[in-house]
């Protein structure tokens, strides 16, 4: 990493790495606190005593209000100067970056403004009209002007800044572009996954009901889908064959808890004997038996589910069969794309900082983001003098445990050459079936019906 870019972990609070010299400081600090307060106190009952004012603590309020004011600008500039740089990750590298930043810029700037005039009038006000004995408070009750301009001016700035950024919003989440390149980008606890289309252009259909592990995006491919189909129906049998035995697995349980107790290993073994004496009360109970049919039903609904959408032929048109699952994501410089998200569990957040791009992946609703990167990776890495940086797609919402690890690589190349060479490298979901070598003898061996499955 270059010099300027490193970022100093912020120092955490924690009193016990403080040596002998902070603690004297801040005691030091504390007991000079006090003191004033004492002050405060003999000066009060001073005054009660002798009936006279000797210092006003509306104008010490109001002294206060300057010190606060200056204090919080200086810490306004220090921020500036110091963090400000930390706001945005290097320029833009993204078609729609610029106008990002700008609209960000343009924002700041007004608030900015706003924020140092209200500031400074708020504590210069508190100073200057703080309570004088030969002064009387001024009522004032309306001021039509007033009113017209506070909300003129506002409504004025606020239609610039919406309007700009309802604009640029439509343009980077519309899918208008011909030119286009579609990359879908999986979201799940806890990773990322992309999905391009193969030669024919077309992504396969998919469904939730057909994710398992080895078809992690649910397409619909059939040798899959009979897969995940067939297992399911043998974890139903095994339960259903647990269920047949429950009465003898009851007396087995019953049997050992009896044994266990004229043992007397009770105190000796005490988690082993709770676990025999709860397997033998919901044997006794037929607790045991529900909680297998339970498990049978929700595998039951889930078989049901695939069949009704497994004798959907649309759905099984093959056409995802030549898609490529990734676990990286190449761009080509200059090309649009447009990124459509899904997300298997959560709500994630595809957040592509250098690419000004973020957008929530949403389970059951598909959302999308449309840019045209404009730096490569390359160009990136000797802009920032540092040969191993890449660019990331990072999950942008706390989505549980491993969230701070969920990430996924985008290298930009500089050309669709660059983008072929990696494409063809990258196996499809399913590897196309060899064309049989013509029979020479009749008993040749035959191709096998169904396509060997081999999904990312
Ligand atoms: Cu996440």
């Amino acid at each position: 990493m270059a010099a300027a870019d490193v970022v100093e972990a912020p120092q955490e609070f924690n009193p016990s790495a403080w040596d002998w010299n902070t603690i004297l400081t801040l005691s030091l600090i504390l007991l000079v606190i006090l003191v004033i307060a004492r002050a405060f106190d003999i000066g009060s009952l001073t005054e009660k005593i002798s009936g006279k004012r000797i210092v006003s603590s509306h104008k010490i309020n109001g002294w206060i209000a300057i010190v606060f004011l200056v204090l919080g600008l200086i810490g306004v500039w220090y921020e500036m100067v110091y963090h400000g740089k930390y706001v945005m990750v290097g320029n833009a590298a993204s078609e729609h970056g610029a106008t990002y930043d700008s609209m960000f810029m343009w924002t700041f700037g007004f608030t900015f403004v706003v924020f140092i005039v209200t500031e400074v009038l708020l504590f210069y006000f508190m100073f200057r009209y703080s309570y004088r004995e030969d002064r009387k408070a001024l009522y004032y009750f309306h001021n039509n002007k007033l009113e017209v301009i506070w909300t003129i001016v506002p409504a004025i700035v606020l239609t610039f800044l919406v309007l700009r950024g309802f604009n640029t919003w439509s343009k980077i989440t519309s899918s208008d572009n011909e030119d286009a390149q579609e990359i879908e980008v999986f979201a799940y606890q806890f990773g990322w996954k992309a999905r391009y289309a193969g030669a024919d252009g077309k992504f396969g259909d998919n469904s939730f009901t057909f994710i398992s592990g080895t078809n992690p995006l649910g397409l619909a491919v059939e040798g899959s889908v009979d897969e995940l189909t067939q297992s399911l129906n043998d974890e139903i049998a095994a339960l259903e064959a647990l269920v047949a035995s429950a009465d003898d697995s009851a007396a087995v349980w019953k049997a050992r808890l009896v044994n266990f107790e004229a043992q007397g290993r009770q105190r000796a073994y005490p988690e082993e004997y709770k676990k025999i004496r709860e397997m033998a009360m919901d044997a006794e109970s037929g607790a045991y038996v529900r909680g297998l049919e339970k498990e049978i039903k929700r595998k039951s609904t889930n078989v049901k589910r695939i069949a009704k959408f497994r004798a959907d032929e649309k759905m099984f048109n093959k056409a995802g069969y030549d898609d490529k699952v990734v676990t990286e994501i190449v761009l080509v410089k200059n090309q649009p794309y447009v990124f459509k998200f899904r997300a298997r569990d959560v709500i994630h957040s595809a957040y592509m900082p250098e690419f000004r791009a973020q957008m929530n992946c949403v389970p059951g609703m598909s959302t999308q983001f449309a840019f045209t990167p404009i730096k490569t990776t390359d160009e990136a890495r000797a802009e920032k003098g540092n040969p191993e940086y890449d660019y990331y797609l990072y999950c942008n919402k706390i989505c549980g445990a491993a969230h701070y690890n969920m990430k996924i690589k985008i290298t930009v190349v500089d050309n669709q050459a660059q983008y072929e060479s990696w494409l063809a490298q990258q196996a499809p979901v399913v590897a196309p079936v060899e064309a049989p070598a013509a029979p020479v003898a009749p008993e040749a061996p035959a191709a096998p019906e169904t396509p060997a499955v081999a999904i990312n």
